[in-house]
């Protein structure tokens, strides 16, 4: 019998325009506001990214209390449920509920049930002339339909924030549904940088001129223009929630 444990095995990869993070690397970070809770951060500033991914583990006693100043937070419930309150008034979420807090916005979560996970998207704001801040958008993935992507029938997208009509909104948040084999029509190669994490399923993306294997519960960062392709594994749908910065200029008018 072989019990040794060979703890130097990783399946994290950190490369400079992208990163694969599967979790078994993650050291927990505490932040002001935030109490109760595990936080690691998963895609920051730090890696070349100009966003920021967390994984929020909450305990139920926990609280998650802030204002947003420069920076807009989007929250998805992974698992579990939880309240939010913004401006007085009070939301309940469940596993598929999304939350988006613009600048300026005071926010608290709590009341979280067992084994809640929360996954954030934060993006400083670009602000945009003649518009608007927008405003918060509280909804959930199950009431936002799946339209077909790239005239494929088992390619499917939902956008999480009315960004395609709204151009008020500088990120995009979208849940990319791929039937079993079902695969990216092309490498795509864009100014647009992702964080993304699987919510379910596996397969094999493609990352700059790398293979990797993915599976629910990873998460992968892709920096401007790094070739990005990706096909489904397995019998079941490969699912990941993604990030995406839209509706800017490349450079200031
Ligand atoms: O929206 C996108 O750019 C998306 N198709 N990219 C991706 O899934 N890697
Ligand atoms: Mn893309």
């Amino acid at each position: 019998m072989n019990d040794i444990k060979l703890t130097a095995i990783s399946t994290t990869v950190f490369e400079r325009d992208h990163a694969v993070l599967t979790g078994d690397g993650f050291v927990n970070s505490v932040y002001p506001g935030w109490t109760n809770c595990t936080v690691n951060v998963v895609i920051n500033e730090a890696m070349g990214a100009k966003f920021c991914q967390l994984l929020v583990t909450p305990e139920q006693t926990a609280i998650l209390k802030g204002k947003n100043i420069a920076t807009q937070i989007f929250f998805y419930v992974v698992e579990g449920t939880a309240t939010v309150t913004i401006d007085g008034a009070k939301t309940a979420l469940t596993k598929g509920s999304y939350v988006y807090i613009p600048v300026g916005k005071e926010y608290v979560f709590d009341s979280f049930g067992e084994n809640t996970q929360l996954l954030t998207f934060h993006k400083k704001f670009e602000a945009l002339d003649g518009y608007e801040i927008p405003s918060v958008v509280i909804g959930n993935e199950a009431d936002i339909p799946q339209n077909i992507y790239c005239d494929d029938p088992d390619l499917l997208m939902q956008n999480l924030l009315p960004d395609s009509t709204d151009m008020a909104f500088d990120m995009a948040i979208n849940i990319f549904t791929y039937n079993p084999g079902a695969n990216l029509p092309f490498v795509e190669t864009h100014i647009m940088e992702h964080g993304l994490m699987y919510l379910q399923g596996q397969g094999v993306y493609r990352l700059a001129d790398k293979w990797y294997p993915i599976k629910k519960g990873d998460s992968i960062w892709m920096a401007p223009y790094c070739p990005q392709w990706f096909g489904a594994l397995g019998k079941e749908p490969a699912v990941y929630i993604y990030y995406k910065n839209v509706n800017r200029f490349p450079i200031q008018p």
